[in-house]
């Protein structure tokens, strides 16, 4: 009997040491101390040993029960406190939000303009961003070498031996939205109702109304009998669905190589109410969209017989028809990442 009361004593302290949680010491109680625990049944069987021998064992065996109860005691509340103190979860506090991100103000305005045209049956079409100066320029019946391709400030990509590549191989920054009409023009049949949102490049001077990257919406419709007409209708209903309300526009004549005739769209400044600030630059005006009808080169250039096929085509500058929807004086917040400005929307 003394050999298994050390055995027992031995056998505990190998057993703490291996301990981990409140779980283990648990289990070392009921293995060792519970009533039908080894030291418990040593206890028992001390009972059939003579009155001397069971005085002398009995007072060893409590000596050691102590010695072990307050040796797990100790090595219990020890673990407890280091392990369990950083999980410990308390349901009656009130929980920590989450931070959640959310759709930026240009995007979700898109998404908003996609659905109003996607009822009036147009699909919406994506291209590259990077694109080559043959569908940025040449198929847009830009005259080689003339001004015309200066004015949209473009930033062109250094390549080797740039001068001897074909228009197809040089690469440009897209300067606007334009190419993806003859992209979608020359890989589908007419007709055509399309619009393309995407974000296009200009090596420009920024200000309250130019930044160096922004957003365009194109737009093209072709078919038999398309006028100017159909695109003053879409355009009245696309403004109404989207503002909410009526906007003072004016229609302006204006030149671009891709429509014949041209005209630029200005709206009356919201910031301002039209009596003149940074963002129209004084006018109560804002340049928002270029447009047109479809050039007869460019059908050409896109496989699209003239003669069958005729149609309107505009630009829309989507940060200015956004900063005109919400008042918002300077185009250069949408991209700043100042999130008490994004968080408004
Ligand atoms: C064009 O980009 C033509 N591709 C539009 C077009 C398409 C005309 C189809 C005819 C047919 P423009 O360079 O004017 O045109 O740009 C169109 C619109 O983009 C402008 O009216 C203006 O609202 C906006 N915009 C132009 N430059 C900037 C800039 N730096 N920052 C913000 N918006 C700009």
């Amino acid at each position: 009997m003394e050999k298994e009361l050390k055995e027992i004593s031995q056998d505990i302290r190998k057993e703490i040491a291996l301990c981990k949680d409140i779980d283990d010491f648990w289990l070392l109680h009921k293995k060792y101390l519970s009533k039908e625990g080894r030291l418990s049944i040593l206890f028992q069987s001390l009972k059939k040993l003579s009155t001397d021998k069971r005085a002398s064992l009995g007072s060893e065996a409590n000596r050691i029960k102590k010695e072990l109860t307050d040796l797990i005691k100790t090595k219990e509340i020890k673990v407890d406190q280091s392990s369990n103190l950083d999980d410990y979860f308390d349901p009656t506090l009130p929980g920590k939000k989450p931070a959640i991100g959310h759709i930026h103000p240009l995007t979700k305005s898109i998404n908003r303009a996609k659905m109003i045209f996607e009822g009036m049956g147009f699909s919406t079409i994506e291209g590259p961003e990077l694109e080559d100066e043959w569908h940025n320029f040449d198929a847009l019946n830009f005259p080689k070498d003339h001004p015309a391709r200066e004015m949209q400030d473009t930033l062109f990509i250094k390549q080797k031996n740039r001068e001897k590549l074909l228009e197809k191989e040089r690469l440009v920054m897209r300067t606007h939205t334009s190419p993806v009409q003859i992209r979608y023009m020359l890989t589908h049949k007419p007709p055509f109702r399309i619009i393309v949102p995407g974000r296009v490049f200009r090596n420009e001077a920024t200000d309250a109304s130019h930044e160096v990257n922004f957003y365009q919406i194109e737009g093209l419709m072709i078919d038999k009998d398309i006028s100017v007409a159909n695109f003053k209708a879409i355009m009245e209903n696309f403004w109404q669905s989207f503002y909410g309300k009526k906007v003072k526009i004016r229609l302006r004549p204006s030149f671009f190589p891709f429509t014949e005739p041209s005209f630029e769209v200005d709206m009356s400044c919201t910031s301002c109410k039209g009596r003149g600030c940074s963002v129209c630059s004084k006018t109560g005006w804002l340049e928002v969209m270029g447009a047109g009808m479809v050039h007869p080169n460019v059908l050409k250039n896109s496989g699209v017989d003239p003669k069958k096929w005729q149609g309107f085509a505009f630009g829309m500058g989507w940060d200015r028809i956004v900063m005109m929807k919400y008042s918002i004086d300077d185009v250069r917040l949408f991209y700043g990442g100042d999130l008490r400005f994004l968080k408004q929307f």
